[in-house]
């Protein structure tokens, strides 16, 4: 059986279905799915390929009344006077990474073109490096990055794009002036010249038992007020008992809080200007909770850009 690539799904909570060609009106929020960006292995199946639609599917129940109150955004489930759509899933495929990247960075292109916040939902954590480059005339960028992991490998498996690279890779873009790094313990493929190289960069690494320890303002500390931000989060930079569906657990990890209140720090002093969720594994999830918990991520982005424009919309007028 051919392996489907653009699936036809409910969108997630619901909004209006896009077609990114033939952008409109003022849109806010445009969610795209990215299965496949550069896989390690070209053949065989990515880990994290069903994710996306597994998030929105998380959120169907919800989406029958978008009006509920929710508590995480101290407002409705779907902000009002916010536009939010959904793209659908690219046609990527685990055999063309040069594709995929093309796709994902063009695509975020046109929508960050059309003054909306592209929300993207992996894929493995390879996904975010055309993303980040989709941001070029967008910049100065502030990148923060949940993740157990540096990922500042120079290469694997011969190819210096897999899931392995992104930071490095995103240290790489001129338009990126900051990187912080939060969430970072146990063991992961880094060797200790990665992260000399990461510390030389300046990248401000903030390891899991930090934030145990203070919390997540030193997090936000780290970023100027009026900064613009892209938000990425791999999903095993959350504790394995918040999001279990993971490729490799490693314990010790944040909490479902410290990322809701990484967002209401960003949202409160910066823009939020992109953001995507990486490395669910569905098949390793426990009930659907760490397919939820990814969906929660997306609705609490999209509350912070809601309330971040009505800050512009004040600011401006
Ligand atoms: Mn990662």
């Amino acid at each position: 059986m051919a392996r489907k690539t653009q699936k036809t799904v409910d969108t997630f909570l619901g909004v209006p279905a896009c077609d990114v060609s033939h952008m409109n009106g003022r849109i806010d929020v445009v969610i795209m799915g990215a299965s496949h960006a550069t896989p390690l292995s070209p053949d065989g199946a990515s880990h994290a390929q069903e994710a996306p639609d597994a998030i929105r599917r998380s959120m169907k129940e919800a989406a029958s009344d978008t009006t509920r109150w929710d508590f995480d955004q101290d407002g409705p489930l779907l902000p009002a006077g916010i536009d939010v759509r959904d793209a659908g899933n690219l046609a990527t495929k685990q055999s063309t990474p040069g594709r995929n990247r093309d796709l994902i960075r063009e695509t975020a292109r046109v929508i960050l073109n059309a003054s909306a916040v592209p929300v993207l939902l992996g894929g493995d954590d390879s996904v975010p490096i055309p993303f980040f480059e989709a941001f070029e005339t967008h910049g100065p960028l502030t990148i923060i990055q949940v993740d157990a992991h540096l990922d500042w490998r120079e290469e694997r498996n011969g190819s210096r794009h897999t899931f392995s690279s992104p930071m490095r890779r995103a240290s790489e873009m001129p338009w990126i002036e900051r990187i912080i790094q939060v969430g970072m313990r146990g063991i992961g493929g880094s060797r200790k010249k990665d992260l000399d190289d990461a510390l030389r960069w300046g990248v401000r690494i903030i390891p899991a038992a930090d934030v145990r320890r203070h919390g997540i303002g030193p997090v936000v500390d780290c970023v100027p007020d009026g900064a613009r931000c892209v938000v990425t989060i791999d999903c095993d930079g959350l504790d394995p008992s918040v999001i279990p569906a993971v490729l490799v657990p490693q314990p010790g990890g944040l909490n479902f809080i410290d990322v809701m209140e990484l967002f209401d720090g960003l949202a409160a002093k910066a823009w939020i200007e992109g953001i995507d969720v990486v490395e669910l594994v569905p098949s390793r999830d426990v009930n659907g909770i760490g397919a939820l918990t990814a969906a929660r991520f997306i609705c609490k982005a999209i509350g912070c850009v809601a309330s971040q424009r009505r800050r512009r919309d004040v600011t401006s007028s």
